[in-house]
């Protein structure tokens, strides 16, 4: 079992960990909630080594082209400033993260939070070189946001007891775990407070 030694460059990465995406929300994910305390626990783990957080939310206008009325797959969700859009109170995000707004043009839907955010840039300016991903979901914002850090040059562990599927598609939740492995993310996992590789994830799918 390998800890991860963290330090300069890591930073942690929150995907969307939204009302409207918890239980009760417009677009729930299944047992999302249960996500939230080892996402506390990471944020507890990188805010006290002084790294950086970011946190993506979906942003989106009323008239959004994903809404069903515009012709789109999903119900209405997360619509900028309402309460469905806000960060799960649960949350211990501290006051110096970085927050990420996505898809907020009604012509353009985004899953991942590297989408028009501009948010490469802003991570290569504070020297972040690899980043912890966890949040919701794992077959859309997740696998999207964890290939496109990738692809831009990230070095990307995926905290998978940290991250839940919509599962449209029974098993689109571990299709995405194997697409994002496949393409080179680390799996990791919380343990004792610190993460060590997951070396079995892969296998286990
Ligand atoms: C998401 C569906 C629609 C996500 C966002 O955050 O995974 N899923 N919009
Ligand atoms: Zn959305």
């Amino acid at each position: 079992m390998s800890a991860i030694v963290l330090g300069k460059g890591d930073a942690l990465l929150i995907v969307d960990l939204q009302n409207d995406f918890l239980p009760g929300g417009r677009l729930a994910v299944p047992r999302g909630d249960l996500v939230v305390d080892p996402i506390n626990a990471l944020i507890a783990l990188y805010h006290g080594r002084g790294l950086p957080i970011y946190a993506s939310r979906d942003w989106h206008p009323e008239d959004h082209c994903s809404f069903t009325a515009q012709g789109g797959p999903w119900p209405p969700h997360c619509v900028a400033r309402t309460e469905g859009a806000a960060f799960s109170r649960a949350l211990r995000l501290p006051a110096d993260a970085v927050v990420v707004s996505k898809a907020v043009s009604a012509a353009e839907d985004a899953y991942s939070a590297f989408n028009g955010t501009g948010l490469a840039r802003s991570m290569l300016a504070e020297g972040v070189t690899r980043l912890a991903v966890c949040g919701l979901a794992t077959d859309y914002c997740v696998l999207n946001t964890v290939l496109d850090g990738i692809a831009a040059g990230f070095e990307v562990l995926l905290v998978a007891q940290a991250i839940r599927a919509v599962e449209v598609t029974p098993g689109d939740g571990d299709r995405a775990i194997t697409r994002m492995l496949a393409a080179g993310a680390v799996p990791v996992r919380l343990s004792a407070g610190r993460l060590v590789a997951d070396a079995e994830l892969g296998a286990r799918l």
